[in-house]
C-alpha cells in the first residue's frame, strides 16, 4: 500500500510547504506483443493498479530535488548539470526534465518526492511509471500543453537517451494512454491507438500476474542484442522494419543465419498474434486469448530466447494447475508471467506455482490478480 501521508510529509520536510499536487502513472502488463514495439509492430498492454506517485512543486533555484521514499534517498541536480548517461533511480526523473527541456519546453526547478509500489526489475514497467508520473507532474507544474502520445514519447526519450536503455514505446504508451477495464492496442509505426474493452470479470475470467523474482534489466546487453538482430535482419531483407515482412517463408529463405531466422520468426508471428488477440478481444469470449498466450510464450522461449528457467517453470506450472493460457510478459530474462484463469482460480494457481518453485529449489514468487487500470493523471 502506498503511504501518501508519508509522501506529503516528506515533501513538507524539504520545502516547508504543501505539495502543489500529486501525480501518478501506473505499471503495466503486456497482454501480448513482446519485442514488437521497436520493430514498428503492434502491442496490446493494460495498465495496473500499481503505480508511481509523485508529490511535486516548483522551485525558484533552477534545481531538481528528487526524493525516493522507499530508498530514503535525496538527489539534488542543478538544471544546468542535467546530462545523459547518468545512472541510478533519480535518472528516471531527471531524464524527463532533460527530455522536456531538450524538446523546448520551459521547465524550471522542482521538488519531486516519489513513492511506488510497482516492483522493481519485475518487467512491470517500474521505470516507465516513474517517467510518466514525472511528465504528468512537470507538465502540470509548468503549464505545458502536451498531448498524451507526446508525453509517452518524451518519457521514452528519457529512457533511451538519458538512462541509456534502448527500449521501444510500449511501456511509456501503456503507462500514459491506458484506460480502466481496457487494453491499449497500439500500432507502434503509425502511433494509432484503440481502447480494447477487457471485461474479464463479466466474462468469468481473471488475469494472474506472477513475479518469479528473477530480476532483469534493459540496460544490459541482451535486450540491445535482440534489437540489433532485428535491425540487421531488416537491413538484409531491404525493409525499414520487421513489421514490413509480408511473406515469412520467403523472408526466412533469404536469411542464412539460423539465429536471425528465429528472431524474425518470433517478431513476425508475434505481430500476427497481437492482431489476432485484438480480434478475439472484440468477440464475446476472452478464452480464445489462451492459445495465443501459449504460442507467444513458446515463441519467446524457442525463437527469441528471452525466457529463463524460472519463467518457463512458472508458465508450465500455471498451465498444469488449470490456467487457460500463460506467457512471460515484458522484456524478458526474468520478471513476470501472466496467466488467463477462470474467475476465482488465480490465487490457487499462484499457490501451485509457488509449490513448484519450492520443489525446484527456487525462491518464493509473488502474485496478484490484475484489473486493467487507468493511465497517468493527477491524483490530488
Ligand atoms: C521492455 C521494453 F521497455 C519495451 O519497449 C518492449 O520492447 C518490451 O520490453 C518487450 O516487448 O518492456
Amino acid at each position: 500500500m502506498l503511504d501518501l501521508d508519508a509522501l506529503r510529509a516528506r515533501y513538507r520536510q524539504i520545502t516547508e510547504a504543501e505539495p502543489e499536487g500529486l501525480w501518478f502513472a501506473p505499471g503495466r502488463v503486456n497482454l501480448i506483443g513482446e519485442h514488437t514495439d521497436y520493430n514498428d509492430g503492434f502491442v496490446l498492454p493494460f495498465a495496473l493498479e500499481r503505480k508511481a506517485v509523485i508529490a511535486g512543486g516548483r522551485r525558484t533555484d533552477d534545481t531538481l530535488v528528487l526524493v525516493s521514499l522507499e530508498l530514503d534517498d535525496e538527489v539534488r541536480v542543478p538544471l544546468a548539470d542535467l546530462a545523459p548517461g547518468t545512472q541510478g533511480w533519480s535518472s528516471y526523473l531527471a531524464g524527463v526534465a532533460w527530455a522536456l527541456r531538450e524538446a523546448g519546453h520551459d521547465v524550471g526547478g522542482a521538488t519531486l518526492v516519489m513513492t511506488s509500489d510497482v516492483p522493481l526489475g519485475a518487467g512491470l514497467s517500474s521505470s516507465a511509471a516513474i517517467e510518466c508520473a514525472t511528465v504528468a507532474a512537470l507538465a502540470d507544474l509548468y503549464d505545458l500543453d502536451i498531448a498524451k502520445m507526446d508525453r509517452a514519447r518524451l518519457a521514452r526519450v528519457a529512457e533511451n537517451d538519458y538512462v541509456g536503455a534502448p527500449t521501444g514505446l510500449l511501456d511509456q504508451a501503456a503507462s500514459t494512454l491506458c484506460e480502466a477495464d481496457a487494453g491499449l492496442f497500439l500500432d507502434c509505426r503509425t502511433l494509432e491507438t484503440q481502447q480494447v474493452p477487457l471485461p474479464m470479470a463479466e466474462q468469468g475470467y481473471e488475469i494472474l500476474v506472477l513475479d518469479t523474482k528473477t530480476p532483469h534489466s534493459h540496460v544490459d546487453g541482451e535486450y540491445g542484442a535482440r534489437r540489433a538482430s532485428c535491425e540487421a535482419a531488416a537491413s538484409i531483407l531491404g525493409i525499414p522494419a520487421l513489421r514490413d515482412v509480408t511473406d515469412l517463408d520467403d523472408a526466412l529463405g533469404r536469411l542464412d543465419d539460423e539465429t536471425l531466422r528465429r528472431r524474425v520468426r518470433h517478431v513476425v508471428t508475434e505481430n500476427q498474434r497481437v492482431l489476432d488477440a485484438f480480434e478475439v478481444a472484440r468477440s464475446d469470449d476472452l478464452a480464445a486469448l489462451a492459445p495465443l498466450l501459449d504460442a507467444s510464450h513458446v515463441s519467446m522461449r524457442d525463437d527469441y530466447e528471452i525466457t529463463v528457467p524460472t519463467v518457463d517453470l512458472a508458465v508450465e506450472a500455471a498451465r498444469a494447475a488449470g490456467a487457460l493460457g500463460a506467457r512471460m510478459t515484458g522484456g524478458g530474462f526474468g520478471g513476470c508471467i501472466i496467466a488467463l484463469t477462470r474467475a476465482g482460480e488465480a490465487d490457487g494457481i499462484g499457490r501451485a506455482v509457488a509449490d513448484a518453485f519450492t520443489e525446484a529449489g527456487y525462491g518464493a514468487p509473488e502474485w496478484f490478480s490484475a484489473t486493467p487500470a487507468p493511465g497517468a493523471g493527477r491524483l490530488a
